[in-house]
């Protein structure tokens, strides 16, 4: 049985679902002939110009709390000019929230940013930090006075992990080398030759420094005065709100030898984060699955395990074990900000749902303090490079129409308020 005041709702990000993204980097990466999107986000779900019809679907699947982004690149589309249209569109979509009784929690960056910002130097220079907590400031002094939970940055650990998987891949290309196999690194070379060019002509850089990139260790120290300066901004314009950030983390395991390696996993991912959350308020947990750590690195998924869209393994297990582990090293409270399941299976996401669910009642019953879990996503959405092919979402939007088919999964999800 979950708290009465337990938040139980669903997230989305602004560039997958709203549309129109047109001052952010993604909206121009994603139109780069060699950008290996497998489509443009375009108009997304509309959740833009449909936002009063969403909020009101989940009011009445029973949900009570709904995590959304403010998106950076439609409040400030210009360097120091904020759009005044723009913020008092997210002042609707706070107010709708509040009106059908659900709590809005706001992302103030969920992977995208302005294109100005990334000209600039985006995620690797000096002056970003600056630039995000004007922002911040911003956004406290408009809003501050609705919101109870802001999440300065969606995932503030990606970068790290894209730059682990970069450094892999080149290993294995360089060892395809070697053994001749059959890889076209000519044709890897051109493309990657075309997409530095027309990077060069839109960011001014051959190498973006986009959130979602391979970043360097200055990078992450860059992140984290980000999350610094924008949690001290916050606080100065609305000191009662709460204050955090949200990491990706994966349940690490380890087989015997591996132990080691799982540790520094481990580090990477959240420990060496520890001394920037110290004067947060909250975590936001996003886990999906499991990974499972040998002596020379992670381990591919188990022989005959169940994989879901994303190539997952399918283990909603994670969602506890990883709570459990942070719960040791960091005092806040804890939102499940991210937890979900890319399946056209809904019965099976519902199956997925009962399990994290239940291992988050049993981390309640040892007294953990979670305030809330926040299905990944709210609807059928761009999953960024993958476009729309993947559905994680307890909705369904028809991509011609926009029409919105609730799943059984969202009265489902809604139902866990009050199931014994
Ligand atoms: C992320 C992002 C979401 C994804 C979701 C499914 O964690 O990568 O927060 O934007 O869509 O996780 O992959």
């Amino acid at each position: 049985m979950l708290p009465k005041d337990f938040l139980i709702g669903a997230a989305t990000a602004a560039h997958q679902v709203e549309g129109n993204n047109i001052h952010s980097d993604y909206w121009a990466q994603e139109r780069l002939p060699h950008s290996g999107f497998q489509e443009p986000s375009g108009l997304a779900c509309d959740h833009y110009s449909r936002f009063e019809e969403d909020i009101a679907l989940m009011a009445k699947a029973g949900l009570n709390a709904y995590r959304f982004s403010i998106e950076w690149a439609r409040i400030e589309p210009e360097e120091g000019t904020f759009d005044e249209k723009e913020t008092e569109h997210y002042r609707q979509v706070i107010r709708c929230c509040r009106e059908h009784g659900i709590e809005p929690i706001v992302t103030l960056h969920h992977f995208t940013s302005p294109l100005w910002l990334i000209q600039k130097g985006g995620w690797e220079a000096d002056t970003t930090p600056a630039d995000f907590a004007r922002y911040a400031a911003y956004i406290g002094e408009q809003f501050g006075a609705e919101l109870h939970y802001v999440c300065t940055l969606n995932e503030a650990n990606m970068g790290i992990q894209v730059a682990q998987v970069a450094r892999q891949f080149f290993l294995q290309m360089q060892a395809a080398g070697k053994i001749q196999m059959g890889v076209n690194l000519e044709d890897l070379m051109k493309k990657t030759g075309d997409a530095a060019r027309e990077n060069r002509e839109v960011f001014g850089t051959e190498n973006p420094a986009v959130f979602v990139s391979a970043r360097s260790a200055h990078g992450d120290e860059i992140v984290m005065q980000a999350h610094a300066a924008a949690r001290k901004a916050l606080k100065k314009a609305a000191p009662h709100v709460k204050v955090g950030w949200t990491l990706s983390l994966h349940d690490v395991q380890s087989i015997p030898g591996g132990e080691e390696q799982a540790r520094e996993e481990w580090d990477q991912e959240f420990t060496h984060y520890l001394p920037v959350m110290a004067e947060d308020d909250f975590l936001g947990v996003q886990n999906y699955s499991r990974t499972i750590m040998g002596p020379k690195g992670s381990l591919p998924i188990p022989e005959g395990a169940e994989v879901t869209q994303m190539d997952y393994e399918y283990y909603p297990e994670g969602l506890a074990h990883v709570l459990r582990r942070v719960a040791k090293d960091f005092s806040g409270e804890l939102l499940v900000t991210e937890n979900g399941i890319a399946t056209a299976d809904d019965a099976r996401r519902c199956d997925f749902i009962r399990t994290a669910l239940q291992g988050v009642e049993a981390c309640l019953v040892d007294k953990l303090p979670i305030k809330g879990y926040l299905y990944w996503s709210l609807m059928d959405n761009f999953e960024w490079q993958k476009g729309f092919s993947m559905t994680f979402g307890l909705i369904a939007v028809d991509r011609q129409t926009m029409a919105r088919q609730p799943k059984e999964s969202l009265y489902f999800l809604g139902s866990r308020r009050d199931a014994e």
